[in-house]
């Protein structure tokens, strides 16, 4: 069983280590690639190419979970919507067609994203198998705030206006956890042994919609997750305390802090469930000692409990890799 399966399951406190967005534009081996592949989404779609960026972060750095290259934005493109990511926009998808959207099947749902679960299957067998493969899906709402093209920059009220509007979001809701149910079957078997949900947008919920919109959608998922024995983690990322909420409805076995979260407040309030990281992945971007210090905050609040070192998001592409690196040798090294 590989290392952070065993945490996830058995809530042991041995030492593991893996980064958000760790197979990506920070690293120069990625971006040679991604210049010669200006599409992104075939980028995901070819598993050869896929794979092996996916092992990129691990040869370098040796890390104790790989999570597979691909993107959130993959449901959306193979229930039928157009991707496109604009240089300096960020993505932008074709409208949202109830009809088409309505019209997908399992089946060819899963033909779209059949190269995914190739790359999943060529990872696992050149990977050590005592390091995880995550598979990942984003979380109904983050993935309807692409699916809907809306303005994140709007204030929250609006956003929920909005939301509020279309006929039928029960039931785009529903049938949307379907898929990503399949999707992360398919994912574990091809060869993905935990899952991690990545709630992104969740902090644009006003909280008197988060029940409908964040957690009830988060525990259909964790709920198929269990029944069919899936190691999960879960990351809403932004909405606060609410965390506390959250862990005691959704009980996923592990959750992700975000950089806003008080580390002891969670260690106090977040109980039998595994915490992974926290870190603001600004702290790559300033002076070493700034770094290694707020990372030793993390690590001493946490020592005597399962913690898995991660971040509070994703690294970001201005991080140095040598700095990453003098980052997992202190971590491991404590
Ligand atoms: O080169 C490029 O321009 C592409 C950049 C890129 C990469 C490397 C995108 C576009 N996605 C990815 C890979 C990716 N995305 C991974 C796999 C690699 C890894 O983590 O190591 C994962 C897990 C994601 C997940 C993802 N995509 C999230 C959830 C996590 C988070 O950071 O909050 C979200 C919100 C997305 C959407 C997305 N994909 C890419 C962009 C530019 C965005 C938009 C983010 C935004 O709206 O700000």
């Amino acid at each position: 069983m590989s290392n952070l399966k065993k945490i996830l399951k058995n809530k042991n406190s041995c030492k593991s280590v893996w980064f958000m967005r760790q197979a990506g534009r920070y690293l120069p081996e990625f971006r040679k690639i991604r210049s010669n592949n200006p599409n992104f989404i075939e980028l995901c779609l070819n598993s050869e190419l896929s794979s092996e960026i996916t092992l990129q972060p691990i040869k370098r750095f040796d890390l104790d979970s790989a999570i597979i290259f691909s993107d959130i934005l993959m449901t959306p493109y193979a229930l039928g919507q157009e991707v496109n990511f604009i240089k300096g926009q960020g993505p932008k998808l074709s409208d949202f067609i109830i009809e088409k959207f309505l019209d997908n099947t399992e089946k060819n749902f899963s033909q779209k994203l059949n190269q995914v679960y190739k790359a999943i299957e060529k990872t696992r067998k050149k990977l050590p198998k005592e390091k995880s493969l995550i598979a990942f899906v984003g979380a109904p709402w983050t993935l309807l705030i692409y699916m809907f093209n809306i303005n994140k920059e709007k204030k929250k009220s609006e956003i929920n206006k909005i939301i509020d509007k279309k006929n039928n979001i029960k039931n785009i809701l529903d049938k949307l956890i379907n898929f990503l149910c399949v999707h992360i079957k398919n994912q574990i078997e091809a060869g993905a042994d935990v899952v991690q949900v990545f709630d992104s947008w969740a902090g644009l919920i006003e909280k008197n919609n988060l029940k409908d919109f964040c957690y009830i959608p988060n525990k259909k998922i964790i709920d198929f997750c269990k029944k069919s024995h899936i190691p999960s983690i879960c990351f809403p990322k932004g909405i606060g305390k609410n965390y506390k909420e959250f862990n005691k409805i959704v009980k996923p076995e592990g959750i992700n802090l975000d950089y806003e979260i008080d580390p002891l407040w969670a260690k106090n309030h977040l109980r039998q469930v595994v915490l992974q990281g926290g870190l603001d992945p600004r702290n790559l971007l300033k002076d070493e000692a700034k770094l290694l210090g707020e990372a030793d905050r993390y690590i001493q609040i946490f020592k005597e409990i399962p913690y898995v070192f991660n971040l509070g998001h994703g690294l970001l592409p201005e991080t140095d890799p040598d700095t990453l690196e003098k980052l997992i040798k202190f971590y491991r090294k404590i």
